[in-house]
């Protein structure tokens, strides 16, 4: 069976039914949605909800798709995997990247829509926070061509519906999406780009990997899904895009021409300024029939986890050139899975700790704090680093700190968040127990009970 967005929600609620759940009343795609998203929230409860009835759309809004890690850990293929094994697997298949494949009929051209036809007002496009400027498309992947090299590229980047056929766009400045549309724009040349809407999770995590200017994220994402990824022709623009996303909307990126965007929610959970940003025309729009519009709750456990769980690998195959033995790499949700990172490593020589955080430093501008811990710390528990940097830290000799340093640009606590500046404050923190620690305290034989000959019934969570 094709990996798309349908046979992963047809599979996952044949196998784990409370996993989906379907809302049938009509809902207003202003608040109501994401209100009862952040309802369920603070109930800690994080199922995909399919709001099947949406205020002014005939079609239904597919959200929380990544907001738990096991539905991700599914995605690639371990139902019943661990963070580690996630890594590790995520790891494996981004050094197999498979090139995409190219096909001349896709189930996302069933129906096009072109000239008077186009509306995106009629897609179910939702307000997120209370001070967001206008409704949002926030999961649709902006493929464009880098008019040097002719290597494809793909981002997220949002969208904030001005009119029937036009949205502003935010290209941050740290993307390979902003560079490629300047590239284009200093000609005074629209950007060609398409956005697909709604795939496989696979297909997410695989296009948001780290990657290099010169790599097809479709490629990396192939090699996530463990197949190549299906691409057609667009009908009115040079670009491919995924035969089996639910939509596409063909665009073009105008020159020269700027529109008041944002503010909008943004993952720190503060919100991104207002911006004079382009201007994205839209020239056709194609979908499947019966197609589901997939939504990213931004600054919440989906759009956090999306782009918090794709990190590690880079970060971890960094760090090992600093420090062999490093066991774990964790990037926390406590750190709105960007900015706080722990390391667990097999300390050899003093000093490696420090080296082994700047390696981190390297490999993730985002990063603001990496912790490191001794290899028997449970780096996936706060609470446990929490407790090395209680006991195991002297402020003055294993802090390090770097003013003025590249971050991310909606850093609420960079030295100027209304500009947007990427420039941080970055601290290291050496939390491994150092040569003179006193002896810890053990009870002997602990680690052999089993609770189950004590009480009867017993079912360890461990
Ligand atoms: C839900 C979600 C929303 C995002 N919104 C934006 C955005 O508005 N602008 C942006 O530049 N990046 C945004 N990102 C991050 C980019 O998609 C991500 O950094 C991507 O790898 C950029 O690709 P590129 O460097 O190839 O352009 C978002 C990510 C997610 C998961
Ligand atoms: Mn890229």
């Amino acid at each position: 069976m094709v990996k798309d967005l349908r046979s992963f929600l047809s599979e996952l609620e044949a196998d784990e039914p409370d996993q989906v759940l379907r809302v049938k009343k009509q809902v207003d795609p202003h608040f109501e949605v994401t209100g009862v998203l952040a309802k369920l929230e603070k109930e800690r409860k994080f199922p995909v909800v399919i709001f099947e009835n949406v205020k002014g759309s005939a079609l239904p809004v597919v959200t929380n798709v990544h907001a738990d890690a096991r539905r991700l850990f599914r995605a690639i293929g371990l139902k019943d995997g661990t963070l580690p094994e996630f890594i590790r697997e995520y790891s494996a298949r981004e050094d197999c990247p498979k090139p995409p494949v190219v096909v001349k009929e896709a189930p996302v051209q069933e129906m096009v829509f072109t000239g008077k036809d186009i509306d995106v007002t009629r897609l179910p496009i939702l307000t997120y926070h209370e001070k967001d400027a206008g409704r949002y498309i926030t999961a649709g992947f902006g493929i464009m061509r880098d008019p040097d090299s002719g290597v494809r590229n793909a981002g997220i980047y949002r969208l904030m519906v001005h009119s029937k056929d036009t949205f502003g766009i935010q290209l941050s400045e740290t993307a390979h999406g902003h560079y490629i549309w300047q590239s284009y724009e200093r000609q005074n040349k629209p950007t060609p780009m398409a956005v697909a809407i709604g795939h496989h999770p696979a297909f997410y995590i695989g296009c948001l990997s780290f990657t290099s200017l010169e790599t097809d994220e479709f490629s990396v994402a192939g090699g996530i899904m463990g197949e190549p990824v299906d691409l057609v022709p667009c009908r009115t623009l040079d670009l491919e895009v995924p035969a089996h996303a639910e939509i596409v909307l063909e665009c073009e990126i105008l020159p020269k021409l700027r529109k008041s965007e944002a503010p909008f929610g943004e993952y720190p959970g503060t919100y991104g300024p207002q911006r004079n940003n382009p201007i994205v025309q839209v020239k056709a729009i194609t979908m499947r029939r019966n197609a589901l519009y997939q939504s990213s709750f931004v600054g919440h456990a989906d759009n956090l986890l999306l782009s918090g769980i794709v990190r590690s690998t880079t970060i971890m195959k960094t760090v090992k050139m600093a420090s062999p033995k490093v066991r774990a790499v964790h990037v926390p949700a406590s750190g709105r899975c960007r900015f706080i990172c722990y390391l667990s490593i097999e300390k050899i020589i003093e000093g490696e700790p420090k080296n082994a955080a700047m390696a981190a430093f390297a490999a993730d501008p985002f990063l603001k704090y990496v912790v490191v811990v001794d290899q028997d710390v449970n780096i996936l528990n706060d609470e446990e680093v929490l407790h090395a940097i209680a006991t195991r830290v002297r402020a003055d000799t294993d802090m390090f700190m770097v003013t003025h340093a590249k971050g991310s640009p909606l850093d609420p606590a960079s030295y100027d968040p209304a500009a947007g500046s990427h420039l941080v404050t970055k601290m290291g923190i050496d939390a491994t127990r150092k040569a003179n620690y006193p002896e810890e305290i053990r009870v002997p034989g602990s680690d052999n009970i089993k609770l189950e000959d004590y009480f009867h019934g017993w079912r360890s969570t461990q």
